[in-house]
């Protein structure tokens, strides 16, 4: 594994909940003991990462005292210490207890939605403590499982309520954070509001300080709703909203597997690395898996590891696919430079192109070229080409 080593300058960081996850599923009990969190900030620093990230409930229980919760707290800060390790995002648990059955930001229940927001709040705080610039809101618990329990519109009346408040939160107490949502569309209820990276950036449109709230787009998560997750990251910074991402694998639209990032769409994975190192992102890259019930402790810094050495490689493969002059040439063949063109020149109105003659027949027939472009691509995944 040497000829792939991360640097902090690579900026890998894991989820406490990743590599943490005790493999509790919907059908079995848990297979791994509890892990301490400073043990896992000693380990995440083994394998090469820079940050880690954590819900508050990772760090404490729900029930916590105020003396525990500052012992954990306190605990994870000489982990950090010793290790060197950054807190880029932190995030809230507001799907874990009962009282989030219903939702958080948009329980019906309104004394829920007071209280979640606090303790989002309350988070916030130590987040801001830790250094962290992106706070992500995965909103699991946000939806309904039949038709009339929820009314769609007055619910994200109360989700932009949640992001206001929050947002005036985080201005008025001075904090350098920006908020990240993180689409997904179903499980653990049937059906989530803001199921897609495209249902939530239309949402953030209409919030308050939407300066303040992008998205933290999730690999799986996209590919359960069976779109393409490396075009939605490519239009999220499009839209100078990818704040930051979430990298795991999956295969196709079925339950959220969480795999190690490159298992699963390996082929889409390689075109995640492409927009993400070509596109302009400038974030950690964050690991969101669950290492499968099948590994014992050891098995789970494999797949750590896992998800590392693959973003490496698929790194690696993009960089010399792109500076490949046969695949300069190819990209020319199919027109790319010609997709950058205006369709109007300079100064030219749509009159101009109503006087157009275009050869139908001939534009009609032409090739494309893009299977010979895709197959560089291929070749270079496959790991017979090598530049
Ligand atoms: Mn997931």
């Amino acid at each position: 594994m040497t000829e792939y080593v991360p640097t902090r300058a690579d900026r890998f960081s894991f989820g406490l909940w990743t590599v943490g996850w005790q493999g509790v599923d919907v059908f079995g009990t848990a297979v791994r003991p509890t892990m301490d969190p400073a043990h896992a900030v000693h380990k995440l620093a083994d394998v090469g990462a820079y940050g880690v990230t954590f819900h508050d409930n990772d760090l404490y229980p729900f029930e916590a005292t105020h003396p525990e919760r500052d012992q954990a707290i306190r605990s994870f800060r000489k982990a950090l210490e010793e290790t060197g390790l950054v807190v880029p995002m932190a995030t809230t648990n507001l799907f874990g207890h009962p009282i989030f059955k219903d939702g958080a930001f948009t329980a019906n229940e309104r004394t829920v939605r007071r209280f979640a927001i606090r303790k989002v709040m309350d988070n916030l705080d130590l987040a801001a403590e830790l250094g962290a610039r992106t706070y992500v809101c995965w909103g699991g618990r946000e939806g309904a499982e039949s038709g009339a329990a929820k009314d769609i519109g007055t619910a994200l009346d109360r989700m932009k309520e949640a992001f206001d408040i929050l947002c005036s939160y985080v201005r008025d107490q001075g904090y350098d954070i920006r908020f990240a949502i993180e689409p997904k569309p179903n499980e653990p209820r049937g059906d989530i509001l803001l199921p897609t990276i495209g249902h939530a950036l239309a949402f953030i449109q209409s919030l308050e300080h939407k300066e303040m709230v992008g998205l933290n787009p999730e690999v799986g998560h996209e590919e359960m709703a069976g779109v393409n997750f490396a075009h939605g990251i490519a239009q999220a910074l499009w839209h100078g909203k990818l704040f930051h991402v979430d990298l795991n694998g999956q295969n196709g639209p079925r339950f959220d597997q969480d795999l190690r990032f490159g298992a699963g769409n390996l082929r889409g994975a390689f075109w995640t690395v492409d927009v993400l190192e070509t596109g302009g992102y400038d974030g950690p890259r964050h690991f969101d898996f669950k290492p499968p019930r099948t590994e014992d402790e050891a098995g789970v810094w494999e797949s750590a590891q896992g998800c590392i050495r693959n973003y490496l490689i698929l790194r690696e493969k993009v960089r010399v696919f792109r500076a490949d002059p046969e695949v300069q040439a190819a990209l020319a063949e199919a027109k790319l430079d010609e997709l950058a063109t205006p369709t109007l020149a300079d100064g030219e109105t749509y009159a101009a192109l109503r006087r157009d003659a275009p050869d139908i027949e001939a534009l009609a027939d032409r090739g494309c070229g893009f299977e010979k472009l895709d197959q560089l691509a291929l070749d270079y995944l496959l790991g017979v080409r090598r530049g």
